[in-house]
């Protein structure tokens, strides 16, 4: 994997870059869709591409691993194959849907016991076995065994488990390097830091990512119910120590507000369930603002969804219509308002690129998060 910085904004420390993997380009800054258990939720990968085109989205371990399974993956040739899906792959290691699942599981030294979410057995992650699980799942970019704290955690927790999730790491790289690639392309591997809402403990966290030489680093723990301002003030801490020649991944992260805002402290990257759950629900995030289109005020308005959208949909059906399809419970609905959210994402992350690129991204942020905080 190669990253290559192209420009940095004057005014903030927001970068423009170029990740090139095997799979091909991704440009930087980059959201990647979520796409959990091989497919991005209501969307067909062809539209995925043609309409939405990201050059890179995202899967799970923990449910891939759980569903199909591993040996179904390494028959079919690995997730790209499985699921039809050429450009780069990105999969979490597991390390934050298994706290989620909170009453469920037993976090040790060793690894983490779990109850599975679907059949209730048990299984055991372990940063050896994650590493194996990702290279047979065979993602372009595969992420570090870690613990995400919740919030609020106090000092003493936060300190141990960012303590345990560097030693896993160590035990991540040591696997990985006495582990051949499955399949014929590489595979970079990200650290995370970790260390709650303490600045000392991210400081140390970030240090000692940035000391193992990873081709990217990501930040994660964050985005976990915290104040918005303590998720930036911790990014701020973070970003200062990263390396500038590496990208830099921002994980579970969030509303459209808060990746203009953390694209402003040096975050390259960024993933979240939020375009994509909140669409199933009928929110439709705008460049003017949040729309429930479940509301009554929308069912005689005929105006198109979105006329700034880059989606077909967006010009194609009206807010009535979408209103409509989601009253009467219509699978379409869904699918609508996924790829409208969808494709909102992607042009945000494109379009602060562009006033990256032309050295204006801090003034067009400004206007955007002002512009984007109202309900519609
Ligand atoms: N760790 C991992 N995945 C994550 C997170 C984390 O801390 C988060 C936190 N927002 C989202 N996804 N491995």
């Amino acid at each position: 994997m190669k990253f290559e910085l192209k420009s940095k904004d004057p005014e903030s420390k927001a970068r423009a870059g170029v990740i090139t993997t095997d799979h091909g380009q991704i440009e930087t800054p980059i959201f990647m869709p979520v796409g959990t258990v091989g497919t991005v939720k209501g969307v067909h990968q062809r539209e995925l591409k043609d309409d939405i085109n990201p050059d890179i989205i995202l899967g799970n371990t923990y449910h891939l691993y759980l569903r199909p399974q591993t040996t179904i993956l390494e028959k079919a040739g690995g997730l790209h194959k499985f699921m039809n899906w050429d450009r780069n792959i990105l999969t979490d290691s597991g390390g934050y849907q298994v706290y989620s699942l909170s009453a469920n599981r037993k976090i040790k030294e060793e690894g983490v016991k779990f109850k599975s979410h679907i059949d209730g057995s048990y299984h055991f992650f372990t940063p050896e076995n994650v590493m194996d699980i990702q290279r047979t799942i065979g993602a372009d970019i595969i992420m570090a065994f870690d613990e995400c704290t919740p919030y609020p955690c106090d000092y003493r927790y936060a300190k141990r488990s960012m303590h345990m999730t560097h030693r896993w790491l160590d035990r991540c790289i040591a696997h990985l390097d006495k582990t051949p690639l499955k399949y014929d392309f590489g595979q970079a591997f990200f650290p995370i830091v970790q260390g709650s809402t303490y600045k000392d403990l991210r400081q140390q966290s970030a240090e000692y990512i940035a000391s193992v030489g990873a081709e990217g680093n990501a930040i994660g723990g964050l985005s976990v119910g915290e104040p918005a301002e303590e998720m930036y003030a911790m990014t701020e801490v973070v970003t200062a120590i990263l390396p500038e020649d590496k990208p830099r991944y921002l994980m579970g992260v969030g509303t459209p507000i808060n990746i203009l805002e953390n694209i402003a402290l040096g975050i390259d990257m960024f993933d979240c369930v939020m375009p994509t759950r909140n669409a199933r629900n009928g929110t439709l995030f705008t460049a003017h603002g949040t729309i429930n289109i479940k509301n009554k005020k929308w069912e005689d308005d005929f105006s198109p969804l979105d006329e700034m959208g880059i989606t077909f949909v967006d010009i194609e059906y009206s807010k009535a219509y979408l209103k409509h399809l989601f009253s009467v419970n219509e699978l379409l609905g869904k699918q609508i308002a996924t790829i409208h959210n969808l494709g909102f994402y992607l042009w945000l992350v494109r379009e602060s690129r562009k006033h990256i690129l032309a050295g204006d991204f801090n003034t067009w942020k400004n206007k955007m998060v002002k512009q984007m905080d109202k309900r519609l």
